[in-house]
């Protein structure tokens, strides 16, 4: 891996408590790859904090929300010539330490993209409320039934990906549920995907952006936009654009 370009883009809103650890981590299972934090208008010590571990911080003027600030992630890595390109959260819930596990089908040139899934094995131990694993098992079906194999964990941040994939996310990127909405994207692109088992931890700290009671209006909208989204026209022609 020691030659290939590689970052680790982190998108981070109001998570001082544990950015700086999630970069550190980062670091420790890889000391030369890349961090940049994209700090999505925070209004605590976000960007200070990132800084301060070491890591190449960008700040967006106000809050886009997690699809826009992914997005600024991706766009950096493609201009910035990355060939390799992970995606963590910066609430510490993906666990630096299996980035091999997503890192390994990428490098082995057998997918563009790697997700790691919380639910890809049978009695994986991730504690959810009620109402959000009936959606997640919802999702998860339509999800599947749309892209034509079986996808376990749609809403997962944490991924590896090589060039091609950066530059699709580069160019376009949901915005209002874009893990769910890009999964299905990628299988329109026809880029090769695939999940890969992790474990992912509690939030380290900060706010969960999904509460209990938003999780049913979140399932509404997002099969909504699933339907919208079957609609849109590729934005990205099919070969690249670089
Ligand atoms: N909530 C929220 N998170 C953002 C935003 N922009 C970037 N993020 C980051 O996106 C990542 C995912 O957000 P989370 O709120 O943890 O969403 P989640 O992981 O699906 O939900 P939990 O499982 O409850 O943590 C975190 O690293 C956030 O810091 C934003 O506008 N709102
Ligand atoms: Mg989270």
């Amino acid at each position: 891996m020691g030659s290939v370009r590689r970052v680790a883009l982190v998108p981070a809103f109001n998570e001082e408590a544990i950015v700086g650890r999630v970069v550190d981590e980062i670091r420790a299972f890889d000391p030369s790859i890349d961090v940049v934090v994209v700090d999505d208008g925070s209004y605590d010590r976000t960007a200070e904090v990132a800084q301060e571990h070491g890591a190449t911080v960008v700040r967006l003027p106000f809050n886009l929300g997690i699809g826009g600030a992914v997005q600024t992630g991706f766009r950096y890595a493609f201009e910035h010539g990355y060939d390799l390109a992970v995606r963590l959260d910066g609430d510490g819930q993906h666990d630096p330490s299996q980035l091999d596990r997503i890192l390994a089908p990428v490098l082995a040139g057998e997918a563009d993209i790697a997700v790691g899934s919380r639910f890809a094995e049978e009695g994986a131990g991730y504690r959810s409320s009620r109402s959000r694993r009936i959606g997640i098992r919802l999702l998860a079906w339509v999800v599947s039934r749309i892209v034509g194999r079986r996808v376990t964990d749609t809403t997962s941040g944490f991924q590896a990906l090589n060039r091609r994939a950066i530059e699709l996310f580069a160019h376009d990127y949901p915005h209002d549920y874009p893990e769910v909405e890009a999964t299905i994207m990628v299988s329109r692109h026809r880029l090769r995907s695939v999940e890969v088992p992790v474990s992912m931890r509690e939030r380290g700290g900060g706010r969960s952006s999904i509460t209990a009671l938003r999780s049913v209006y979140y399932m509404v909208k997002v099969l909504l936009a699933i339907f919208v989204g079957l609609f849109r026209r590729n934005v990205v022609p099919e070969e690249g654009t670089s």
